[in-house]
């Protein structure tokens, strides 16, 4: 089947014919339908997150269930499914306190899928799978605890959405900070994630919502999406702007949804006093923020991370379908480009583009 493999940091994605193994006990075949794309495999592609190689990325998925291994229990050949690319364990410690998205084993078990070997290779040579789902590919091998089922016509493109960038963002907003209605809420990054954050936002019903972009077009996106200021850090101070638009004080949530150092300290800085500051990007490895301690004790502001939206995937991406389907959230308008597979060094080129708001990956 055909792949797009990434060799080495710093060069293109190769597309080429990969050998994928059987499923084992617990693996599940999927024929994928959609990939999505996002800023973290192009982390990996860039060198600026580290990545066993030569592998295929990709974790954005929705596919169609072909087989399964030995015994797989919650879908069956023909099952439409999105991929979580936190698949988990069921045993460990944070499994077992309803934290799936932190599983150990699933930590423990980086490019391989949950039982440390690989499905992928090309003869002898392994290749590892990106978040256990490598769904830059025709076909994927990855764990039953990753599958999610949806109804048989639930569209793929969205479904691959909800594998990330909706669950991260909207559950960044509901399930991490819990913004309570009439709070002022700022977002430092309106990608596909932050976007995503906006409406996780506007769906808690925050009082005014602060979209902070260097990009004047996914500014006019965030607006779409339900952010009520835009705030463009090439052209004012981000941190005075929003301390303007809410009265002096900085906003009661802060999200930082790009990875660096320097949006973690815009993001602190613009908290206000009690304030709560959360982290979904990852910055580059070695990279760091430099955060006042000071400011930390006397200002009382909570700073934490969230991976994955704090959410359980299998219990929570069912709640993003019914949202989407109850007209709550917006995904369609997410979705700006259609790309094929040998196009994606093409698609990761657009990311950035002020039109897209998500690239999709639709034909394999
Ligand atoms: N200030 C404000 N915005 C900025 C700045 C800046 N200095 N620099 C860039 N931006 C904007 C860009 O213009 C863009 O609109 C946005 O930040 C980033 O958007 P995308 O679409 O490129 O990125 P996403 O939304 O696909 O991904 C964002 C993440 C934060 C999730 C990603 O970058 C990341 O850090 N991933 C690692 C965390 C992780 O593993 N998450 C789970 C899988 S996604
Ligand atoms: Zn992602």
């Amino acid at each position: 089947m055909k792949a797009a493999v990434l060799y080495q940091a710093g060069q293109p994605l190769v597309i080429e014919d990969v050998e994928l193994d059987p499923p084992k006990a617990g693996e599940v075949h999927i024929k994928i339908g959609a990939a999505g794309i996002c800023r973290s495999d192009l982390h990996v592609i860039k060198g600026e997150a580290n990545h066993l190689m030569p592998a295929v990325l990709g974790h954005e998925g929705s596919g169609t269930v072909l087989d399964v291994g030995p015994g797989v229990t919650r879908v069956k050949p023909g099952d439409r499914v999105i991929l979580s690319f936190v698949p988990y364990c069921g045993h460990c410690h944070f499994c077992l306190t309803n934290r799936a998205n932190l599983c150990d084993r699933h930590q423990a078990t980086p490019g391989t899928l949950l039982d440390g070997t690989t499905r992928l290779h090309k003869g002898t040579q392994r290749i590892h799978h990106y978040g256990k789902v490598a769904c830059f590919a025709q076909e994927a091998v990855v764990p039953e605890t990753g599958c999610i089922p949806v109804a048989p016509d639930f569209p793929l493109p969205q479904a691959a959405l909800i594998g990330c960038c909706v669950t991260t963002g909207v559950g960044a907003a509901i399930y991490n900070a819990r913004i309570t209605p009439g709070s002022t809420v700022a977002v430092v990054g309106c990608g596909g994630v932050g976007l995503n954050v906006v409406q996780g936002a506007r769906l808690q019903n925050a009082g005014k919502i602060i979209a902070v972009d260097i990009s004047e077009g996914k500014l006019e996106f965030a607006m779409r999406f339900g952010a009520t200021h835009s705030v463009n850090p090439t052209v004012q101070d981000p941190v005075a702007a929003v301390k303007e638009l809410t009265g002096g004080l900085g906003a009661d949530y802060t999200f930082e949804v790009f990875g660096s150092g320097e949006t973690v300290q815009t993001a602190f800085n613009a908290a206000r006093k009690g304030g709560t500051v959360v982290v979904v990007g990852l910055a580059p490895a070695g990279e760091y923020a430099s955060i006042d301690p000071i400011a930390l004790v006397r200002q009382e502001k909570t700073l934490k991370g969230s991976y994955y939206g704090s959410a359980r995937p299998v219990t929570d991406m069912p709640v993003m379908v019914q949202l989407y389907q109850s007209g709550k959230i917006d995904i369609d308008g997410l979705i700006t480009r259609t790309y094929r597979l040998e196009d994606i060094n093409q698609a990761y080129k657009d990311i950035d583009g002020s039109d897209v708001g998500r690239g999709v990956i639709t034909q394999f």
